[in-house]
């Protein structure tokens, strides 16, 4: 019953727009506090889905949807919690 719901929502999500994956460099990433900062950072930014960290290669892959938001806002919302980035 579950599961079939979480289809159901995976179907509507997918109809919504195009999903895409961004892999941004983030060379200022130290340490967990700063890798926490900024997946919340980039999981507030509308449209993102998942946004999964990498502190040994400082680096952010990002799930988004397409239609609701892009690669430059990403970067702009690491910069504005003061970790300047760039798509690898
Ligand atoms: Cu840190």
């Amino acid at each position: 019953m579950r599961l079939a719901l979480a289809t159901c929502l995976s179907v509507g999500t997918a109809l919504a727009g195009e999903q895409r994956v961004v892999m941004l460099d983030l060379q200022g990433l130290q340490c967990y506090a700063c890798v926490q900062t900024v997946k919340k950072a980039l999981q507030s930014v509308p449209g993102v889905q998942e946004a999964v960290m990498d502190l040994d290669k400082k680096t952010a892959t990002v799930k988004f949807d397409s239609s609701k938001t892009d690669a430059q806002a990403l970067i702009k919302a690491t910069a504005q919690a003061g970790f300047p980035s760039k798509v690898r």
